[in-house]
C-alpha cells in the first residue's frame, strides 16, 4: 500500500508540474491524454493496479485515486479557462492600429494671445510691468482719484480681504507704483490677472486678464493715444478693423475714451447677438490722458509731463479675435476647446 501511496503521490507531483506548461489547445490535449486516455492515461494504469492489491487496501486506494482524479480535472479545466481568456485578449488587439497619440501640455489661450500683444508693444519699444494681484485700497483707489465713497468705486466692487486689503481690480495700481519708484520718461505695457464682483455672462467675468498701458514723457498728447490704439488694433486685427472712441469716464484720466471696434461675431448684422446687443459695437478697452492729480500723487510735476494711459480686456479681445461667442468658454477647461488653439 505504501508504495501504491507513494506512485500516486509521484502522479500527482508530475502533474502539477506539467500543467504549469498548457499554454494552449495543443498542449492541453497533450497533457490530457496523458494522463486520462482511458487506454494508457497514467491515472487509468493507476485505477488498473487498484486489483493487484489486497481487499482491506482497496476502499483507502479508490479515494486517493479519485480525489486525484478530481484535482487533475479541475486543474486542466481552469487552465483552458486561462488560455482561452489570453487567446481572447490577443484576438481583440488589433496591433494595425495608429498608436494613440498623447497631447503635451501647451500655454492657456488667454495667455498665447496675451503674448500676441505684447509682442506688438514690445516692438513700439514698451517694457513689461508687473504688480501685486492683492492690492491695497490706497494704490487700487485712493492714488487713482477714487476718493473714499464715491459712486465711481461702485462700478469696480470687488472681494475685500483684511483691512484694507482687497483683490485689485484693474491693472492701474500698477501705473502708481512705477510712477512712484520711476521717473519719466516711461513707456510700459502691465498684463495681469483682475478681479471684480461680476456674474458670469458672454462678456463679463469676476476673473479675467487686462493689459495696461502708460506713457509719461514731455508733449504727449492725445494724437499720440489715438495713433498707438489705432495702430496696435490694425496690427492685432486687420487694416480694416472698424475702431470709434466714445467719450467715458475714469476718474484717474482726463478726458477720457472707451474704444470700441465692430462686432467681429455679427459683423453688425444680428440685431440680437449676444455678444454686442445688437447695436454691432464692441468695447475694448478704457483710456485717457493722465489726470494731473494722479501725476502730483506720484510727485512728478505736470506742468512738465503729461502721459496717456489705456487698460485693455485681454480676454474680450481674445473672444472677439477668435470669434467666440461666450468668453465663459475660455475657462471651463475642455480640452476639446482648447486644443483648438495649441495648434495655431
Ligand atoms: C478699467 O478697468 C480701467 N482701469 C481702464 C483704464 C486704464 C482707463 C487706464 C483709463 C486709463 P474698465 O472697467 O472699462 O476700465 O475695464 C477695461 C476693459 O476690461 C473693458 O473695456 C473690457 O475689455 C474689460 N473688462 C471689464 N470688465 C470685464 C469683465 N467683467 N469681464 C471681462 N472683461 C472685462
Amino acid at each position: 500500500m505504501k508504495n501504491f501511496e507513494n506512485k500516486v503521490n509521484k502522479c500527482r507531483r508530475d502533474f502539477d508540474k506539467a500543467v504549469l506548461r498548457v499554454k494552449d489547445e495543443k498542449s492541453f490535449h497533450e497533457l490530457r491524454n496523458l494522463y486520462l486516455s482511458r487506454k494508457r492515461g497514467r491515472l487509468t494504469l493507476l485505477f488498473k493496479e487498484l486489483n493487484a492489491l489486497k481487499p482491506e487496501e482497496k476502499p483507502k486506494a479508490g479515494q486517493l485515486l479519485n480525489r486525484l482524479k478530481s484535482h487533475i480535472q479541475g486543474k486542466l479545466e481552469s487552465r483552458k479557462k486561462k488560455y482561452a481568456i489570453t487567446k481572447e485578449e490577443a484576438r481583440k488587439t488589433d496591433i494595425t492600429l495608429p498608436g494613440r497619440k498623447r497631447y503635451w501640455g501647451s500655454p492657456h489661450p488667454v495667455h498665447l494671445f496675451q503674448e500676441e500683444i505684447e509682442n506688438i508693444f514690445l516692438s513700439m519699444g514698451y517694457s513689461v510691468e508687473e504688480g501685486p494681484e492683492i492690492e491695497t485700497d490706497y494704490y487700487n483707489f485712493g492714488a487713482l482719484n477714487f476718493p473714499p465713497h464715491h459712486p465711481a468705486r461702485d462700478d469696480w466692487d470687488t472681494l475685500y480681504i483684511k483691512g484694507d486689503l482687497l483683490l485689485r481690480t484693474h491693472t492701474s495700481p500698477v501705473q502708481i507704483r512705477v510712477m512712484e519708484k520711476r521717473k519719466p520718461p516711461i513707456k510700459i505695457i502691465i498684463p495681469g490677472k483682475v478681479y471684480r464682483k461680476e456674474t458670469p455672462d458672454p462678456t463679463h467675468l469676476p476673473m479675467f486678464y487686462q493689459l495696461e498701458g502708460l506713457v509719461v514723457d514731455k508733449g504727449i498728447t492725445f494724437a499720440h493715444l489715438k495713433g498707438t490704439l489705432e495702430y496696435f488694433l490694425k496690427t492685432l486685427f486687420s487694416e480694416n478693423v472698424k475702431m470709434r472712441f466714445r467719450p467715458g469716464f475714469f476718474p484717474f484720466t482726463e478726458p477720457s475714451a472707451e474704444v470700441d471696434i465692430g462686432c467681429t461675431v455679427c459683423k453688425a448684422k444680428d440685431e440680437e447677438c449676444r455678444v454686442c446687443g445688437g447695436s454691432g459695437w464692441i468695447e475694448i478697452l478704457g483710456s485717457g490722458m493722465v489726470d494731473p492729480q494722479v501725476f502730483k500723487n506720484v510727485n512728478i510735476d505736470p506742468e512738465v509731463y503729461t502721459g496717456f494711459a489705456f487698460g485693455l480686456g485681454i480676454d474680450r479681445t481674445a473672444m472677439f479675435a477668435y470669434q467666440i461667442a461666450d468668453m465663459r468658454y475660455f475657462y471651463e477647461n475642455d480640452l476639446r476647446f482648447n486644443r483648438q488653439f495649441f495648434l495655431k
